[in-house]
């Protein structure tokens, strides 16, 4: 690969200068792809209100199991709807006892979500949450350390009606503003 980088290097910069300089700006152009709607990956998963998402509960960290956009993804971050209820929890697990809770920012419980724990989880341990712009991580509270996935806030305070038409996900995604008012949250 090294060899063939190189050579293809050379040819190009001797075929043209400037076809060599706009590889390199395209190169450098990740954020083309998150126009795409692909910027998932990075910022965290939109999960549809309503939805189930469930984990394989590893000491090691929590495995994504459904939706599929998060299927094999470890501590996946959740983007949520504020005031929208979803469904999460673990449906598999290691043998080892574990529990999901709900945090803020500051590690406190949020509400009363949290299950007991158990080493072979059950129904009980799916918490129906509706989203709260508290909400900042979903975490087993024996291995808050590596069993510890964020929670990000969509706020759909833009007009109560405007959930429905789903147009602040359209303008944040193309904007990519959205994400500015998430992190200052945070910190
Ligand atoms: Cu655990």
């Amino acid at each position: 690969m090294t060899r063939d980088n190189a050579i293809s290097r050379r040819t190009a910069l001797k075929l043209t200068g400037a076809a060599a300089a706009t590889a390199l700006v395209a190169g450098c152009g990740d954020d083309d792809d998150d126009d795409n709607g692909n910027g998932n990956g990075d910022d965290g998963f939109e999960i549809e209100p309503g939805t189930e998402i469930t984990f394989d509960g590893q000491q090691s960290g929590w495995e994504g199991l459904s939706p599929d956009e998060i299927d094999g993804e470890v501590n996946p971050t959740l983007i949520l709807q504020e005031g929208e209820t979803y469904d999460i929890g673990w449906t598999e697990g290691d043998g080892i006892a574990h529990n999901i809770e709900i945090w803020d920012e500051n590690d406190d419980l949020v509400e009363d979500y949290e299950t007991d724990q158990v080493e072979e989880p059950d129904d009980d341990q799916m918490l129906e949450i509706e989203v709260t712009d508290e909400m900042a991580y979903y975490v087993c509270e024996p291995h808050d350390g590596s069993m510890r996935g964020e929670i990000v806030v969509e706020e759909g305070d833009g007009g109560n009606g405007d959930d429905e038409n789903g147009e602040d996900e359209n303008g944040e995604d193309e904007n990519g503003n959205g994400d500015d008012n998430g992190n200052g949250d945070d910190e």
